[in-house]
């Protein structure tokens, strides 16, 4: 695929794109009434219909100058005549996973006298910033002549794209593409860095304006709850801050909760820079934007299914029409209410109510980011969906190609397959996936868990006797850190009655080590046909491939979903299953947590040194980032972030400062130190920090002089090590206390 030539013409510029195909990506195989049923190797394909001849299609999808926007679009090719007198299978059908098993027979539809598809590239959607759009098309290298029953195969598709000046009043609010999310689905990657940037990351902060990287959005009772994750980002070098839900209501104007609090993070955005924004509850705490799905039947009037889907999409897009509710009818996600599924922020939830929920949660993440259980390996593990074929089930066809196709290309770690009709244990498929055995396996410690099944709100369904309820979620032990996903419907309804769903009981218990759940909130649905990873499997597979891939430098979970999620939004333009899923899927966990895909990497205490007056910071390997701080007072007096390095000198740095040094696949090197030096203590003082060094001749950072704690003062030191050296003097009626 390559950019072979561009001609400008008046206004309208075309570019000419090569599209190439193999067959050998594809598999023919016939189903039991003899038509023939494509496939891809990698299961990365969409079908356009269930009542059309089924013809693997997939995304193209290209980059432009966001002054432009897609004109028309033209494709020539030649087609050669691969199978005669064949019959193609029509595409699969969606099917939810709420239990409901169905039997699927093989189907045959009766096409029209004509040549399938329509087009074999047509133009989906634009995804658009103010300073790029990218340009989706969906293609397919296959044509079918229904009348002649005869099969063609297209090697090379050419395909020139008009783009043309985008007009003035087209822009709306002012947004900024992130070249590394651009560039993870366009094919013309080049010409992502050529394209201008109106806002790096680093910048674009309003004049007199605050720098906020990172965001907690939860309630007045919830927020001192969330100071220790605050101050955890904060050293790591993101500006980070806790907003109430309150606050936002007395700030922002808006009709309801969820479009003052839109509007926030839309303000710090194009203000404050804003990046990654978690919010700190379940809907009781920060409130559900309830948006329409629904998925039709051949016949326009017909519904297969319909649901109001907590979508918290609506709070990281800001383009399209604000409030999602083009139409005005209150009805808000509905194909004329001219939403724009483009994230700008990466964002996620945490479904949590109470103090100890927080706490549970941020303990786990800060165990997994500061000193990580972190195995490296997968849980794969599925129960019948609708059928067992040649005695494999469909939820282990499926996910094991899913693994083949999306993660072990990729990844060196170890995966242990637990189907119903195949198992990695000696015991092979004797071993039941029981809710039992379940909880025995994730207790021992996986960094992954996929699971292929029905579910409903408290529940994955097992291939025996109980199901794994939320009692289990909330018993759960499991001493390592642990990242799920899953294509089983309901299990992430937060915003259900019953509390906790299954994916809040797992990420509210303490012991469980769950420290993200990717999950629908509604009903997932996976195809009909057994080897077919298409809708709900078909976004973990875009996940997993993101993840493991390396497609991101720094692989932020919330970034990872945002990505999956974009690349799915050109199938996500009618009525349909994606559209459902684009919804419903809700990242739950913290968005800026970067995932390890390795057995982490420790820097040696080595290399920071403090010399005279200059702390020297030699990590040993480029792309590092380093964050010094102020650190009693919380990077308030000194803070400053250097990106991107590998050896550094800081010569202006305070008396007392935590250093905090992060590159990915590495456990993050952070220590925090303080002198007291030539001070008289009054009042109440607080320290924190690894080392608390006090005396008259402790630092070159301060001038020398004893230090003396006043009658009245209250001074709290809370480090691993604290020195006291001579010049220290203690008065009387003062009160030190030092805590290991
Ligand atoms: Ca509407
Ligand atoms: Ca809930």
């Amino acid at each position: 695929m390559a950019v072979i030539s561009s001609a400008a013409m008046g206004a309208v510029t075309t570019e000419s794109h090569i599209v190439s195909y193999s067959e050998s990506d594809y598999t023919f195989s016939y189903d039991v009434k003899g038509n023939l049923v494509i496939g891809t190797a990698d299961g990365d394909a969409s079908y356009s219909s269930s009542d059309e001849p089924g013809l693997p299609q997939r995304s193209f999808s290209i980059a432009i100058p966001g002054s432009r926007k897609y004109a028309s679009s033209s494709v020539s090719y030649t087609k050669r005549l691969i199978r005669s007198d064949v019959r193609i299978a029509p595409g699969p059908i969606p099917v939810p996973t709420d239990g409901r098993v169905e039997d699927l027979p093989a189907r045959t539809v009766t096409y029209e006298s004509r040549s399938y598809p329509a087009s074999n590239c047509f133009y989906s959607l634009s995804t658009q910033w103010s300073d790029l759009s990218i340009v989706h098309f969906i293609m397919t290298p296959f044509v079918y002549d229904a009348a002649a029953q005869k099969l063609y195969f297209i090697d090379s598709i050419q395909l020139l794209l008009r783009t043309e000046e985008r007009p003035a009043n087209e822009f709306g609010l002012n947004t900024y593409a992130d070249r590394e999310l651009v560039k993870s689905i366009v094919v013309n990657k080049d010409a992502v860095s050529r394209i201008p940037a109106m806002r790096s990351a680093s910048s674009g902060v309003s004049s007199g304006q605050e720098k906020i990287d990172y965001v907690v959005i939860t309630s007045e009772e919830l927020k001192p709850s969330f100071v220790p994750l605050i101050s955890w980002k904060l050293a790591k070098g993101l500006k980070s801050k806790i907003i109430t839900t309150e606050e936002i209501d007395s700030k922002y104007q808006g009709v309801s909760g969820q479009l003052r609090i839109k509007k926030c993070l839309y303000d710090l955005y194009k203000n404050n820079s804003l990046r990654y924004a978690l919010l700190g509850g379940d809907d009781t705490v920060v409130a559900t934007r309830g948006c329409l799905a629904v998925i039709r039947g051949k016949e326009p009037e017909s519904i297969i299914a319909d649901d109001i889907i907590p979508t918290d999409l609506y709070y990281s897009c800001f383009g399209g029409n604000f409030e999602w509710d083009a139409n005005g009818n209150g009805t808000y996600g509905e194909i004329d209410d001219n939403i724009d599924m483009t994230p700008s922020i990466c964002l996620a939830r945490l479904p949590v109510r109470t103090p100890q929920h927080v706490k549970s949660f941020i303990d786990k993440l800060l165990e997994y980011e500061r000193n990580p259980q972190w195995r490296n390996n997968m849980l794969m593990s599925g129960v019948k969906l609708s059928s067992i074929e040649d005695g494999r089930s469909d939820a282990e066809v499926k996910g094991e190609k899913l693994y083949e196709g999306a993660i072990k290309p990729y990844w060196s770690g170890e995966s242990f397959r637990f189907y119903d009709t195949f198992t990695d244990s000696p015991e092979s498929e004797k071993y039941e996936v029981s809710a039992a055995n379940l909880s025995e396996q994730i207790s021992r410690g996986y960094s992954f868990v996929d699971m292929i099944t029905h579910g409903q709100v408290t529940y994955w369904e097992t291939e025996y006797g109980e199901n794994y309820k939320s009692e289990h979620g909330i018993r759960q032990n499991n001493t390592a850190s642990t990242i799920v996903t899953t294509i089983a419907c309901f299990t992430n309804a937060f915003d259900y009655v019953y509390d906790p769903c299954l994916s809040e009981s797992l990420i509210r218990n303490p012991g469980s080590g769950v420290i993200a759940y990717l999950g629908c909130s509604r009903k997932g649905w996976y195809s009909s046909r057994q080897d077919d990873l298409d809708y709900s499997p078909l976004y973990e597979s875009k996940f997993y491939r993101n993840l493991f891939s390396n497609a991101f430098p720094e692989s932020n979970y919330g970034m990872l979903v945002a990505a999956s999620k974009l690349a799915m939004t050109p199938y996500c333009t009618k009525d349909n299953a994606y559209r459902w899923i684009q919804f419903g899927l809700n990242p739950i966990g913290d968005p800026e947590m970067p995932i390890l895909t390795s057995v982490p990497e420790r820097f040696p205490e080595s290399i920071v040194k403090e010399l005279e007056g200059e702390l020297r910071i030699e990590t040993g390997i480029d792309g590092c980032r380093v964050c010094v701080m102020s650190a009693w007072d919380q990077g308030e007096s000194y803070y400053r972030v250097w990106d991107d390095v590998r050896n550094l000198s800081v010569t202006d740095f305070p008396s007392n400062f935590s250093i905090c040094v992060t590159k990915r696949n590495h456990v993050p090197y952070y220590e925090v130190r303080g002198y007291i030096q030539g001070e008289t203590l009054t009042g109440t003082t607080e320290m924190a920090g690894g080392t608390v060094k006090i005396g008259s001749e402790v630092t070159p950072l301060k001038g020398n002089g004893p230090v003396i704690f006043e009658k009245g003062s209250v001074t709290k030191i809370k480090a691993g090590t604290t020195i006291m050296e001579s010049g220290t003097e203690i008065r009387q009626g003062a009160e030190v206390t030092i805590v290991n």
